[in-house]
């Protein structure tokens, strides 16, 4: 009995936000059932095709009935889906205001009356346009919103909203905590597994449409054609869904896979290289997206190998995928041993001198701060530093310093504290939404990536909350000026229940979550302090590594005297990137945001918030507040048992009892390690460690995922 619970759970937990659920508002449920009695699609491709299937899934899910997907396109009550060039003269004309005003992907859904007749029309540019339509319509009643009188016009403000990969070929993937990757090499091309076409449709369901499909610490072998005929079959997959694949380009792939003596981008040999690369891979895949590089990055090779820069490598790789329309996406993710600067300042400095310099098919790849996607960071200051540049956003969605696929985190709301950042680039209001969006700068390529969260666990993403953060990477996407807010409301709807009393505590639970995990790990700008390599737990007294800015110590600066990194005009200086408002506003403690405080100045322990307390006193509250958001979690989700089946509840609730072991363990190894420096009692309402210090320094995780 228990195993067949736990098989339908399985499924459950697989369908992700697209459960279509009987609608249980009567009604709400009498609206959309004598509002849609049939389906009329114009065209015959692939992608409306499964736009019409998609539509009769999800409506004998939320209507509990069939609906006819052949009804004469004169019906009343019939939803009629199709692209502008297909539909009768009489809709057509209908739209054209509306289909005037959206772009190539963007759709439009439109209630027409006319005398007796009603009808729901979704339409679109292209085929995809309307099967975003599509997703978006079911969205309105698995949302249980009114569908009387539409009139939606909506279309993406980012033209590459993609999903990096960093998955390898033996199927292991980096950072990856929901098991193995998708990407089963060893039967493709014959094989195609079912999750890939899931895959596809869940990534097309919040308007995904480009996907990176293997690791930036790349393998030239994935450019073989033993391989590209595998990228080959999983392209044919994702076609009809609007998703684009693209590939990372190991730098020294000519000499690995081609035989060459160099990778130089200088020799011509290379450049026909690549050229003749490029053209093998679009005559077997003519949509390929392009190329994603990670060069001179931590041990990756690239063109400084040769004596060159990013903007050579760059532009070489550019040159060829540009006959074919394709583009490279070049990462800024650089630091060196060999550079005693600040990390912090090292991707800055490297690449603004370049603005301006590169080919018109290149965007530069920006992580969205300027060390490694901690819990909280600053703005990157490549953001409103390039004008000349398109760059596009890189967040990351799998979380590899936010307790791996074991804490409930709802990253929407990091991201949308980036994405509403003020870089103050061209004045007040100059947003790095309005810089990657294109808006700004006016740039025509524009994008945003989220290093995906998914493997081959049975739910996709570990967590039955993480794939909040798929959905929510995708609709910020989409619409980067989206509320997360929005977001989490939707997600909970989809994918439990339209019950109120669900609704309101949950989606709280998951707006504070964020907070919450600054809080518990590293509050009040402190970065990371993550147990090394694996960066699993709390390792602030780590410093015996090799390179100095892979040590914790290197980033919190803990002494006698106080704690934090001075990024400030009297230390690393890393404040000058920024615009001189925002400069200004970093410089200096009285005007520094309090959560940014230690990014950027080392202070004493006796140094003054502004609640009054000092910072030994607050940086502990601080950690003790973690501590009791992730109990109040806790007590949120126990009572909620009754809206969610009881796999996942369950599922939930011991995630949850391990994160708020977790944070306790945080707090307590941390608060014992900078207490040696501060040399302070624990204030009161800050709870008493359980173990030594020495015992925390002794965990050990060998096996930690991902690493
Ligand atoms: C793919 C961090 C991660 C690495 C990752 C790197 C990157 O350093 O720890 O695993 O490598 O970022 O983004 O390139």
């Amino acid at each position: 009995m228990l195993l067949g619970i736990q098989t339908l759970t399985a499924q459950k937990d697989y369908k992700l936000w697209l459960q279509y659920n009987k609608v249980t508002n009567s009604k709400i449920l009498n609206e959309y059932q004598s509002a849609i009695k049939g389906i009329h699609a114009f065209g015959k491709s692939e992608t409306i095709a499964i736009a019409n299937k998609e539509l009769q899934q999800g409506l004998s899910g939320l209507l509990g009935h069939e609906i006819n997907s052949s009804t004469n396109e004169n019906t009343t009550n019939t939803l009629v889906l199709g692209t502008v060039n297909q539909l009768s003269t009489v809709l057509q004309q209908n739209t054209k205001k509306e289909t005037a005003s959206i772009n190539n992907e963007g759709f439009v859904i439109k209630t027409i009356q006319s005398g007796n007749k009603k009808q729901i029309l979704i339409t679109a540019k292209t085929d995809t346009g309307v099967l975003y339509g599509v997703f978006h319509f079911l969205k309105l009643l698995q949302t249980n919103q009114s569908i009387e009188n539409l009139a939606i016009t909506d279309s993406p403000r980012i033209n590459i909203r993609m999903l990096n990969h960093w998955d390898n070929l033996d199927r292991t993937v980096e950072r990856g905590y929901a098991g193995f990757s998708l990407w089963n090499w060893q039967k493709l091309p014959e094989f195609i597994d079912q999750r890939y076409i899931d895959y596809a449709r869940a990534n097309a369901s919040i308007g995904i449409n480009g996907t990176v499909i293997n690791n930036v610490n790349a393998n030239a072998l994935i450019l073989t054609p033993q391989y590209l005929e595998k990228v080959e079959a999983l392209a044919k997959v994702f076609r009809p869904y609007g998703i684009k694949v693209y590939l990372t380009a190991r730098f020294s792939a000519p000499i690995e896979i081609g035989k060459l003596k160099t990778a130089d981008p200088y020799d011509v040999e290379v450049q026909k290289w690549w050229k003749d690369k490029a053209a093998e891979i679009y005559a077997r895949i003519p949509d390929f997206g392009g190329f994603l590089v990670k060069a001179n990055s931590e041990g990756q090779p690239g063109p400084q190998n040769y004596g060159r820069n990013h903007v050579d490598g760059a532009n070489m790789l550019a040159d060829a995928v540009a006959p074919f329309g394709g583009i490279v996406m070049w990462r800024a993710f650089v630091y060196s041993e060999h550079d005693a600067d600040d990390r912090a300042k090292q991707a800055y400095s490297e690449f603004v001198p370049y603005d301006g310099k590169f080919r018109d098919n290149v965007i530069v790849q920006v992580k969205n701060g300027a060390i490694d996607f901690q819990p909280r960071e600053p703005f990157h200051p490549m953001f409103g530093a390039m004008p000349k540049t398109p760059l596009m956003m890189e967040f990351q969605v799998t979380q590899e310093y936010l307790g791996f696929s074991t804490h409930l985190v709802y990253l929407p709301k990091l991201y949308q504290e980036v994405l509403e950042s003020d870089t103050y680039s061209k004045g007040k209001g100059s947003t790095v939404a309005k810089i990657i969006d294109g808006s700004l700068d006016n740039h025509k390529i524009t994008g945003i990536a989220g290093v995906a969260n998914i493997g081959n666990d049975l739910n996709w993403t570990g967590h039955p909350f993480a794939q909040a953060n798929w959905y929510g990477f995708g609709r910020l996407a989409w619409n980067p000026y989206e509320d997360s807010k929005t977001i989490a409301e939707d997600w909970l709807r989809m994918t439990f229940s339209n019950e109120e009393k669900f609704i309101k505590p949950v989606k709280e639970m998951m707006l504070e979550s964020r907070e919450a995990v600054v809080n518990y790990m590293t509050p009040l700008g402190l970065h990371h302090i993550m147990d090394t390599g694996h960066h699993y737990g709390p390792g602030p007294w780590v410093s015996n590594l090799s390179r100095p800015e892979w040590n914790p110590t290197y980033y919190h600066k803990a002494d006698k005297n106080g704690i934090g990194f001075d990024r400030s005009s009297t230390g690393s200086n890393a404040t000058a990137q920024y615009a001189p408002e925002v400069a200004k506003m970093f410089d200096n403690t009285a005007t520094c945001p309090e959560k940014d405080l230690l990014w950027f100045h080392h202070l004493s322990w006796d140094y003054k918030l502004k609640n009054g307390e000092t910072l030994w006193n607050s940086l502990a509250l601080k950690y003790q507040e973690g501590v009791n958001q992730v109990a109040a979690m806790n007590t949120t989700w126990n009572t909620m048992g009754n809206y969610v089946d009881e796999v996942p509840f369950k599922e939930v609730q011991m995630l949850l009892n391990i994160q708020h072991k977790e944070a306790k363990w945080w707090r307590d190894a941390c608060l014992l390690y900078f207490q040696q420096y501060s040399g302070k009692e624990l204030p009161k309402g800050v709870e008493k460690p359980t173990q030594t210090l020495s015992y925390f320094k002794s965990l050990k995780f060998p096996f930690a995922p991902g690493n």
